[in-house]
């Protein structure tokens, strides 16, 4: 699969929201990536219903919706979830991950499983059935500008094999958090498909350095 970008939102000024979404589009930026947070499931608020809803009157670029929520499951039906986007549920987010992925299946979007940095590969094992991607957070999910958890970059160079050995080498890999063109490169080459793009890569300075943040990353990428 060609690398794809997904624009981290919450890193986005709101004062230049359409300009930024043009710049987007022109560019062609894969997926808008919406960190809906609830102040429970992580330490912070974050995007919302009507923000999603306002942004869906912007543009048609599809969602990449990463779910820092607690019980994730009963809330599905109010984010308007279309059939191109992607959900991510957070695995440490339900005692009922499985029901969560069945839960998703009906919007007909892509179904995402997120893991946190402490939280080992094998926990994916048995849903493996049930997803069509992987969010690998490269931070402790909450906040924007963190630094990269070290051991993350060992754990994303092991998903890899551990996908291939239970033959799902079709399953899409996302990382999220700290994506630099130095670290998207690194992923890239450890079979990453899709790369969160925040402060550390994009949305570096102002808006006017946007387009050239972008065609920085995906040089990076090797598109
Ligand atoms: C973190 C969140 C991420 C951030 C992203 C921002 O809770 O899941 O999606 O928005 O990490 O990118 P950066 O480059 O500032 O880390
Ligand atoms: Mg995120």
């Amino acid at each position: 699969m060609r690398a794809k970008i997904s624009a981290s939102m919450m890193c986005s000024d709101l004062v230049n929201l359409k300009e930024t979404i043009r710049i987007f589009e022109e560019e062609n930026v894969e997926y808008l990536h919406i960190d809906v947070m609830d102040g429970e499931f992580v330490p912070n608020f974050g995007l919302g219903v009507d923000y999603i809803r306002g942004l869906r009157s912007l543009t048609t670029i599809p969602l990449d919706l990463h779910l820092m929520i607690k019980d994730p499951e009963y809330k599905l039906q109010w984010l308007g979830i279309k059939e191109t986007d992607i959900v991510s549920i957070h695995y440490e987010s339900t005692y009922q991950v499985q029901r969560a992925l069945d839960w998703l299946q009906p919007f007909g979007c892509k179904r995402f499983l997120a893991i946190n940095p402490a939280t080992p590969i094998y926990v994916l094992e048995e849903v493996l059935d049930y997803i069509d991607g992987l969010n690998l957070l490269m931070v402790n999910p909450g906040f924007a500008g963190q630094k990269m958890v070290p051991s993350t970059m060992k754990k994303a160079e092991r998903i890899n094999s551990f996908l291939r050995e239970r033959r799902k080498n079709d399953i899409i890999v996302e990382v999220d958090g700290n994506i630099s063109p130095e670290s998207g490169k690194r992923l890239r080459e450890i079979g990453a498909d899709i790369f969160v793009a925040g402060t550390s890569s994009i949305f570096r300075g102002g808006v006017e350095n946007y387009r050239n943040n972008i065609r920085i990353l995906r040089n990076a990428l090797n598109l």
